[in-house]
């Protein structure tokens, strides 16, 4: 097996070993051993010099096979494996040079560190991404790199696992040197330079480990950095403490050290919720019944009508893909401010270095604006953002039935309204999809796709490939009230607002749910998005609400006084010319004496009911969604809550989150709240069946003929 996963040819005197593992050359066991046994050969064969070591396909390595970590189930140190080989590449007495192309990722860069020597295609990336797993580098890594790129470089990549590109890591001497061209040759004529000098070993290499003075500061602000930026997760510190090991301790020691906060970290529940987040954003594009050979309509031109804040946002990621986009306004006030709006933005990005006032300037170009629908014949995709109205968006989509192209795909990026009734005002409702962008368009990963009833496999099929183009997740949800985000987040802030009526403070239920590591709490994040935009949507649905169920009134008397949140300037909180909130004791006599009106006895709350009524309340709405049919599998729910609403990643998102405590737990506490609070808190029918079958939203597959 290990042999046809590691093939060893020779050009002359030197040996290329190629690591053949598709689709991105993942070192499971099997690969590990053959390479082992590549090494061994190439010692005791007389006739090789030096060796070359390079990736077959798309990528050189992209780590450990991250499906084997489940194999992992005890904290007892044990000889890695992995290790030893890296020593036994690393003592090789040939120079072996190891060839990186595409990408060398947390074990890959290992793999290549341990190496005596490291070539690259321009092209090519490296870096320790494992702390975007849960955990951290577990074969030499935070060992080996402080001793090639030096501390503060190897402390950066290892806490924040981002990726470096090869001219970078050429300057932080990761690797020595770019190859143009045919990289296997080049790395073969390098190895035949090098073949009769010494074989460095990174491990003895500690001229670049500083003293503890020097490192002290550099920890420190790491640690800062992590607390802040990297809140409530646990890999990050361990890896700024295995890295700092290397700096204190021999390198046996540095990798005992290395190894044992790596195991603590793979068994962390933290790590599996991580893992669970990256094989999610891979399966939510798998679509049951729209297969990867589904034809796609070319999206090589676009249009966007309105250029409001999400119009706008929405012109710019398609700008920024490269596609040309009118962006079409009623007047030209509205267009100048649309496009005022756009220009400050990418003027802002540039300002923090994050483009160049080149690429700003081309994708400016990209954006033609309009007052009329000229040109909209040629179009290939409409992506509809007025104002979030039935009768608008239907008077809107009548318009581009008559001026767009047959075939053109027509999107709107409602976040609520029927996309089956806006596809009515259509001729083509196989044409018509949401495509549901969420606030600020340009910034935000997730793209909840909405499919129609009658929406065509290949208009899914487009608008699944286009996100990928776009940056974005797309994730592909059936046409429900609200769709999955919006209808699920109903429930959660519907719960704030009755804590914060029953007495608990703006505050409190905020911080609760900012500790439990949401994003930002549930009605600063109202305050945030605009009270008055939920405020519509309840007046526009007041008659589906069911009679004598209990309704939030908080937030409709606070828009009842114009008080929308930052846009006006209070909302929960009152904010300052900076948009920094501050509570505003006139805002909590009101609740208080609106309280006393609807008669709601006050209490003291604790911050784990807090939680438990927000969180349980999503769990309780996503597993109807579930049981509808309105999303094609639980982990689809998790990406569009980490992406979409800012639900701590490290808990794996709401759904993963209620497998991991336990439904038996989680059903016990939604029927103590049914009986407490009533039929809002009816558990839903299918976590009743998971509990009673001892099964997990994981294991639901809602059967094909649901809506999603
Ligand atoms: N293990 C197992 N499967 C993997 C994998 C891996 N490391 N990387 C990718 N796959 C699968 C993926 O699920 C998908 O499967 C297919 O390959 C194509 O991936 C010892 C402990 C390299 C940038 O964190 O970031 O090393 O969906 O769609 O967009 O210290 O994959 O087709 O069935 O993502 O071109 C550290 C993880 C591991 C890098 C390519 N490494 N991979 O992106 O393709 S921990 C990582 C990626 C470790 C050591 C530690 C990306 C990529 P399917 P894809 P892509």
């Amino acid at each position: 097996m290990s042999d046809q996963l590691v093939q060893v040819s020779r050009e002359g005197q030197i040996a290329v070993i190629t690591i053949n593992n598709p689709p991105v050359n993942a070192l499971s066991t099997d690969v590990r051993e053959g390479i082992g046994e590549a090494i061994e050969n190439i010692v005791a064969d007389p006739q090789v010099k030096a060796a070359v070591l390079i990736g077959a396909g798309k990528t050189f390595v992209a780590g450990a096979d991250i499906k084997e970590f489940a194999k992992i189930t005890s904290e007892k140190p044990r000889e890695s494996r992995f290790l030893q080989m890296l020593l036994k590449l690393e003592d090789c007495r040939k120079p072996v040079v190891a060839a990186i192309h595409g990408g060398a990722f947390g074990g890959g860069l290992e793999l290549a560190m341990a190496a005596h020597y490291r070539v690259a295609s321009p092209t090519a990336q490296v870096g320790q991404p494992e702390v975007n797993l849960g955990i951290i580098p577990g074969a030499g890594g935070t060992q080996r790199l402080p001793r090639l790129a030096g501390v503060a470089k190897a402390v950066e990549m290892c806490a924040q696992g981002s990726p470096v590109k090869a001219e970078e890591a050429l300057r932080w001497g990761i690797v020595d040197q770019l190859i143009d061209g045919d990289l296997c040759a080049g790395a073969v004529a390098f190895a035949r330079q090098i073949a009769e000098k010494p074989a460095p070993k990174t491990r003895e290499r500690n001229e670049k480990l500083g003293t503890p003075e020097q490192n002290a500061p550099l920890f420190a602000a790491a640690r800062e950095n992590a607390r802040k930026r990297q809140r409530g997760m646990i890999a990050p510190p361990a890896a700024i403490d295995a890295v700092e090991a290397a700096t204190t301790m021999p390198f046996e020691e540095g990798c005992a050290f290395e190894q044992k906060r790596f195991l603590e970290c793979v068994l962390s529940e933290q790590s599996k919720a991580l893992i669970h987040v990256f094989f999610g954003e891979r399966e939510v594009a798998k679509i049951p019944d729209v297969p990867k050979e589904t034809d796609v309509i070319p999206v090589t031109t676009a249009a966007v009508v309105g250029a409001g804040t999400m119009g706008g946002g929405i012109a710019m990621v398609l700008a920024n893909a490269g596609i040309p986009v009118l962006l079409k306004e009623v007047d030209q006030p509205a267009l100048d401010r649309g496009l005022a709006n756009i220009r400050k933005n990418y003027a802002n990005s540039v300002s923090k270095g994050r483009i160049t006032q080149q690429f700003m300037d081309e994708r400016l170009a990209l954006i033609q604006p309009t007052l009329s629908f000229d040109g909209f014949s040629s179009v290939d995709m409409v992506v509809e953002a007025v104002f979030e109205g039935m009768q608008l968006k239907k008077q809107v989509f009548a318009e581009l039935d008559c001026v767009c192209k047959a075939g053109a795909i027509l999107a709107s990026n409602t976040s609520t309204l029927s996309i089956d009734e806006i596809a009515l005002a259509t001729s083509r409702s196989e044409s018509v999809i949401g495509t549901h962008f969420f606030s600020p368009a340009n910034v935000m990963r997730l793209l909840e796709i909405v499919r129609g009833r009658a929406t065509s496999k290949e208009v899914i099929a487009t608008c699944m490939q286009l996100s990928k183009k776009l940056g974005k997740l797309g994730v592909l949800v059936g046409n429900c009230l609200g769709f999955v985000g919006n209808r699920m987040f109903g429930p959660y802030r519907r719960e704030a607002q009755f804590l914060v009526e029953e007495g608990a403070s703006i505050e409190a239920v905020d911080k609760a749910l900012f500790d439990f590591g949401m994003a930002m709490g549930p009605l600063a994040t109202g305050d945030l998005a605009g009270l008055d935009v939920g405020w519509r949507i309840r007046r526009e649905y007041r008659h589906l609400q069911a009679p004598g169920v209990r309704q939030p009134f908080a937030e409709d008397k606070l828009c009842e006084m114009g008080q929308f949140g930052q846009k006006t300037g209070a909302g929960w909180y009152k904010y300052d010319e900076q948009r920094r909130a501050s509570s505003d004791p006139a805002v909590v006599v009101l609740l208080r004496e609106w309280s006393a009106q609807a008669g709601i006895p006050q209490r003291s709350i604790s911050s784990e009911e807090i939680v438990d009524r927000c969180i349980y309340a999503l769990v309780n709405e996503g597993a109807r969604i579930l049981e509808q049919g309105y999303a094609l599998r639980a982990t689809d729910i998790d990406i569009i809550y980490l992406y979409g609403y800012g639900f701590p990643s490290y808990r794996g998102g709401p759904m993963w989150y209620a497998d991991r405590l336990g439904l038996d737990k989680v059903y016990a506490r939604i029927c103590e709240f049914h009986r407490q609070f009533g039929a809002l808190w009816e558990p839903a029918p299918l976590l009743k069946q998971l509990v009673s079958e001892g099964k997990t939203f994981a294991e639901f597959h809602p059967e094909r003929g649901a809506a999603a």
